[in-house]
């Protein structure tokens, strides 16, 4: 239903999850949970730099997208906040070594846009730009999402994994 969803907004002939020809196919989606405490820290997501040099399926796209379904909303906090700022190789120096995050002083003077998921909420946003999740308070955030990515230049195709 939800890659329907997708397909139909963005007006896509064709969206299905990546398959890897010896390997098989990815995972078309993943239910994260955040329970009460946990946040995600600044990053942001990009297959074709991270996945470079493996050959694998999904580091041909040109384009990546990122879709959230909300499963369950938290009592506060958890907001998604999305920082008008794309990532660079230069930012590499802002990284936390080893870990996910990236240091504030990144996106710093950068706008940015909050958005509180509510249960039944479908999203798309580009994660190439700075992304974090508030920390949770109350109920667990429950969330399904998958990443995607435009496989032509007509942006009429493309497949999903997660
Ligand atoms: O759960 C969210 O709102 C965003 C999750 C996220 O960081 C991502 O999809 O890249």
């Amino acid at each position: 239903q939800v890659y329907n969803w997708v397909k139909h907004s963005l007006r896509l002939e064709s969206l299905h999850t990546a398959r890897e020809p010896e390997l098989g196919d990815y995972a078309g989606s993943i239910v994260r949970f955040h329970a009460n405490g946990v946040a995600n820290p600044l990053h942001n997501d990009n297959i074709v730099r991270d996945a470079a040099g493996s050959g694998l399926a999904v580091t041909h796209i040109l384009h990546q997208l990122s879709c959230v379904v909300c499963l369950q909303e938290c009592h506060a906090g958890g907001e998604l906040r999305i920082f008008n700022k794309k990532w660079h190789p230069v930012d590499e120096r802002f990284k936390t070594p080893g870990e996910l995050g990236y240091q504030t002083g990144v996106i710093e003077q950068s706008e940015a846009c909050e958005f509180s998921p509510r249960s039944g909420d479908i999203y798309l946003f580009n994660p190439a730009f700075y992304h974090e999740i508030d920390r949770v308070e109350g109920d667990t955030r429950i969330t399904m999402g998958f990443f995607f990515g435009l496989t032509d230049k007509k942006m009429k195709h493309a497949i999903a994994w997660s």
